[in-house]
């Protein structure tokens, strides 16, 4: 007792965190380990500071690492807070596959491990606990529907190019077997080039250009692209070509940024279907939970909707990212 609140006074308020000073300052936070994919777009900044927001001291003692878009800076991230003894490792992978010898060290060690946005393809299902994030086939096949409805009474050969994510990504597979899967249903579409622009601005615009100059004389009807950012690049290209973009080519494109909600204004993209970064508050729950043993859903899946040009003058005061 007289320990105790010796103690309390030390610490104030920060007695809250726990006196027993096992883990060091941290009190009795709980070390999270989180391994970000990078700062390729608007969707990532904005789920960095949400991640960063929930997992914050004094409950929390947040480990950040940023991977730079490169698996190989993930690994060294995710073996240094298996060597740091964190109590759960939160991650979103850049790529599905090549993380079974990493994520058996953190499994060895006791560690758990959250997924959070990206998914992964390992052959234990053990080696991770829950994964939360977006349903991103679905995400595609929204893209397609929403094509479908923009095309009504126009005839065929409807001719679309595709900007897809970072290859071998979750989102960039998933999106694209989402909005195939719908195309394929109606007959008029063709995807007539099809590139990764690595979800960047600066690739989405590069690879853009060469899309227009490759099709030479033949009409380029829709892009595709498999997030805002990279859509926002390649607007820039098709008006640098002379074209207007939204109208010579309409454009579809996934994640409802705030970048994407100006270019519809602007009537330069046609429609964003929303995939929502904010998962922070979500994820500090099932870190939460994880952390106290408690049992956890395997798939947590976030809610979104598709918004259109003529929506978005509306809709923009109400964007959180
Ligand atoms: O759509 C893209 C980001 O994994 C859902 O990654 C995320 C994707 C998002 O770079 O903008």
């Amino acid at each position: 007792m007289v320990r105790l609140s010796a103690c309390m006074a030390l610490m104030g308020l920060l007695a809250l965190a726990g006196c027993s000073g096992e883990k060091g300052a941290a009190g009795n936070a709980i070390t999270v380990g989180f391994s970000q994919v990078g700062a390729e777009s608007e969707w990532r900044t904005a789920n960095t500071r949400s991640v960063k927001e929930a997992l914050a001291a004094p409950e929390f003692q947040l480990k950040f690492s940023d991977g730079q878009q490169k698996q190989e800076n993930q690994i060294k991230a995710l073996r240094s807070f298996i060597a740091q003894h964190v109590d759960v490792i939160a991650f979103s992978p850049v790529v599905e596959t090549g993380w079974d010898t990493v994520l058996g060290e953190a499994k060895a060690a006791g560690i758990p491990v959250v997924l959070t946005d990206r998914a992964v393809h390992v052959p234990d299902e053990s080696l991770y606990v829950t994964l939360i994030g977006s349903d991103f086939v679905e995400e595609g096949r929204r893209a397609a529907r929403w094509l479908i409805d923009d095309s009504k009474g126009r005839n065929g050969p409807i001719r679309i190019v595709e900007l897809q994510g970072t290859v071998g990504s979750a989102p960039a597979n998933d999106r694209m077997k989402g909005f195939s899967e719908i195309i394929g249903q109606d007959g008029r579409f063709q995807i007539v080039r099809s590139q990764s622009g690595d979800f960047t601005r600066a690739k989405g615009k590069e690879v853009m250009e060469a899309f227009i100059k490759a099709e030479g004389r033949k009409k380029i009807d829709v892009l595709f692209a498999h997030n805002d950012d990279m859509a926002i690049g390649a607007i820039q290209a098709i008006e640098e070509a002379g074209l207007k973009p939204g109208e010579d080519i309409h454009i579809v494109s996934i994640d409802g940024v705030r970048g994407a909600f100006e270019a519809m204004k602007d009537g330069k993209l046609n429609a964003t279907v929303e995939c929502n970064p904010l998962l922070g508050p979500q994820l500090a729950a099932l870190i939460r939970d994880v952390h106290a043993g408690k049992p956890v859903p395997r798939r947590v899946v976030v809610e979104e909707g598709v918004f259109t040009r003529e929506q978005a003058a509306a809709e923009l005061p109400n964007r959180k990212y």
